[in-house]
């Protein structure tokens, strides 16, 4: 058996303490990783197999989380579609973005040797990472990627040329879905094979759409890439932010453990979510920003009680840390979760 507290609480076992890690912890609120970035830019660092390995760990030594998530993004499935992509100041953009001409959609095609560097980077960190952390590996599930590859840029998060699309053509939208499908499920096949203990798949836009259309029509895509990963014997966490009432819906058919965003509360969410069903969550990452430790502590405290009752419970915020969090929150919370008496 593993000695990471990570893959133990996320294959059952009851431990003295949630797990910790954070989405985003790499790339955002570390100094070490902002220095990084006045050298290089971040598709030199996602590419580079050795800089990723070297980022990704940094919040394993720099913050003590439990967990490293590879240095990578979700984009690089439509790059590997065919599709140009930069990294501006305003974040993501594609130059020929598909809702500019929708039969671009027919000529999309997999080229899975782009995809290669990033099995090289996950043997480094492999290499590198000591056996009580974990390595998870992670890809956008369809939707959220299709919202991207549609509109082109994240301008406006409400990507109204894609969700138009859904309405206006339901047999063009499936095919793009199942493209970015069929090459996930290949990309995370292979993050497995390279050595990841587990996997999140991240729906970051899954609250743009009702929530009935999700679950009948979205969500089997998504459960396609799950079930793939869990058939290869990886665990999986699923992450469809901003679903609210749809939560109810997700069964441990879709997930070993799902993520909670900061909407809903853990004891709520537990409420409704398939007890077989691990949650993931949730502190509300702005608080992270604000400079008072008193404001910290006392938020903490709230999940006490949610901890002592349930272990299969890994603590994360409810979404991405970001730039403007301050590390020092972030250190405070990890080290908050590991020396907290849990009573369990
Ligand atoms: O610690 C880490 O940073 C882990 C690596 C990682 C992951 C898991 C990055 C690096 N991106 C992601 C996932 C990702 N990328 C998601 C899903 C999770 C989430 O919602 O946070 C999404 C929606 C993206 C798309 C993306 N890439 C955005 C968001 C655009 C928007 O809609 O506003 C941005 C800004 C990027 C660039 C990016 N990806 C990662 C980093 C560190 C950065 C910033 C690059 C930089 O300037 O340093």
């Amino acid at each position: 058996m593993s000695s990471s507290i990570f893959l133990k609480t996320i294959k059952g076992e009851k431990c003295n303490r949630p797990p910790v890690w954070f989405m985003r912890q790499a790339g955002r609120v570390l100094p070490s990783y902002l220095k990084l970035r006045e050298q290089y830019s971040f598709q030199e660092l996602m590419n580079n197999p050795q800089l990723a390995a070297r980022v990704t760990l940094l919040p394993v030594n720099e913050l003590g989380v439990d967990a490293a998530i590879l240095f990578s993004d979700i984009l690089v499935v439509p790059e590997a579609l065919g599709m140009n992509l930069v990294f501006t100041d305003k974040g993501p953009v594609f130059s020929n973005p598909l809702k500019d001409k929708l039969e671009n959609i027919n000529s999309l095609k997999a080229e899975t040797n782009r995809l290669s560097h990033i099995y090289e980077t996950i043997g480094l960190i492999k290499n590198q990472l000591s056996d009580n952390k974990a390595l998870i590996g992670f890809c956008g599930a369809p939707f959220t990627t299709f919202c991207y590859m549609v509109q082109g840029n994240s301008a406006s998060h409400s990507f109204p040329e894609a969700v138009k699309l859904i309405y206006s053509d339901r047999k063009l939208a499936a095919k793009l879905l199942a493209l970015i499908t069929e090459l996930s499920v290949e990309y995370a096949l292979n993050q497995v094979k390279s050595g990841i203990d587990a996997f999140q798949l991240f729906d970051t836009h899954a609250g743009l759409l009702p929530y009935e259309l999700y679950i009948d029509w979205v969500l089997p895509f998504a459960k396609t890439i799950t079930s793939s990963v869990r058939q290869a014997g990886c665990p999986v966490i699923f992450f469809p932010k901003g679903l609210a009432g749809g939560m109810k819906h997700i069964g441990y058919d879709v997930a070993d453990y799902v993520g909670i965003d900061w909407q809903d509360s853990l004891a709520g969410s537990r409420k409704i979510i398939d007890k077989n069903v691990g949650l993931q969550g949730n502190i509300d990452p702005r608080i992270f920003s604000v400079n008072n430790k008193q404001v910290l502590f006392a938020e903490l405290e709230k999940f006490k009680d949610f901890g002592k009752a349930n272990y299969n419970w890994i603590f994360n915020a409810g979404h991405g840390v970001s730039p403007d969090n301050l590390f020092e929150n972030v250190k405070l919370t990890v080290d908050w979760v590991k020396s907290t008496e849990w009573n369990r």
